[in-house]
């Protein structure tokens, strides 16, 4: 028997029904990719990867790798007892959408949400060096934007002279704050030109994505010439005061942890040696920089007693 070979106008039957028929052209465009998710809409192009800033870059190979970063993490919330946990238990953690309340003394006290900041504020990637008072240390791309073009956005009055930053306090869907007897939510602080200082940012990604929740999603704070616990995560409330706000780990142990809490080799921790530090996760030994390598961009703010 012969087989007819088609012609070629012939349309064969598995083409001749496209899927077109069946889909409407928004769906065809959004299967494709070609449409907009409606939280997109607006936005001229993707956040992540930022625009790298070349005055803080590193050579790949020296990045602390990103499984580590990822992995191995303090946020007691989640858990007050173990840091390679943290990652599986953050889960239900709800962050979108997500607004910060700014208050105190500010033009107007007003709550944000994170989504039109981030129209706002352009935002970049810098690597920088993360050192934890426990000594472990890493080497990482954070993107964010300078905490100080939200400052000049909110309009503190000239009576703020600090800033206090509170966490989100979520006990359903943070398991740990039910674990530990902390006095939660987490809160720290800054003082104004500290928050002010070019270095000081308000960081939503990591490895040119967004931020994982172990790491503080969607928003946290990263300073880097300060020990780790100077960087909450996951903030929910910032206030501009004229006192020195208390700090979560002065008020648990007021010996341990300063309000400064600026990285110094020399100032022993009463458990811990600041001379050295230890790189995640090899745990490779390196000395402690003064204010963590940050010396030049920093120093100018202290008379060499702040720690
Ligand atoms: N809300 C909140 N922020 C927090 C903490 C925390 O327990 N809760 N831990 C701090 C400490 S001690 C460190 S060292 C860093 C760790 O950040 P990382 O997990 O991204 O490395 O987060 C800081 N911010
Ligand atoms: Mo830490």
């Amino acid at each position: 028997m012969l087989i007819r070979k088609p012609e070629g106008w012939e349309i064969p039957e598995r083409e001749a029904t496209p899927e077109s028929v069946y889909m409407n052209r928004r769906q065809i465009l959004q299967a494709a990719g070609l449409l907009a998710t409606p939280s997109l809409f607006g936005q001229a192009k993707p956040l992540y990867p930022a625009a790298k800033n070349d005055e803080f870059n590193v050579p790949a190979a020296a990045l602390t790798p990103e499984w580590a970063a990822s992995g191995y993490n303090n946020y007691y919330e989640f858990d007050p007892y173990g840091k390679e946990t943290v990652k599986n238990l953050v889960g239900d953690f709800n962050i979108s959408p997500w607004q910060i309340q700014v208050s105190g003394l500010v033009k107007e006290p007003k709550t944000y949400d994170l989504d039109d900041l981030l129209k706002k504020l352009p935002i970049q990637e810098r690597v920088y060096r993360f050192r934890c008072v426990e000594r472990w240390a890493m080497v990482v791309p954070w993107s964010g934007f300078p905490l100080a073009s939200l400052i000049k956005l909110v309009e503190p009055k000239s009576t703020a002279k600090y800033v206090r930053f509170v966490t989100v306090s979520r006990p359903k869907e943070m398991p740990g704050m039910k674990q530990a007897p902390y006095p939660w939510p987490y809160f720290e602080g800054l003082r104004m030109d500290e928050a002010m200082n070019p270095l000081t940012m308000m960081v939503t990604g990591l490895y040119g994505k967004p931020v994982p929740k172990q790491n503080g999603a969607p928003v946290r704070l990263i300073v880097p010439w300060k020990y780790g616990y100077k960087s909450p995560k996951s903030i929910a409330k910032i206030e501009f005061m004229s006192n020195e706000p208390p700090i979560f780990w002065n008020r648990l142990q007021a010996a341990e942890y300063g309000f400064y809490s600026n990285v110094e080799p020399k100032k022993p921790h009463p458990r811990w040696s600041q001379a050295y530090e230890q790189m995640i996760p090899t745990m490779e030994r390196r000395p402690t920089l003064q204010y963590n390598g940050y010396e030049k961009f920093v120093a100018g703010m202290y008379n060499g007693k702040e720690f």
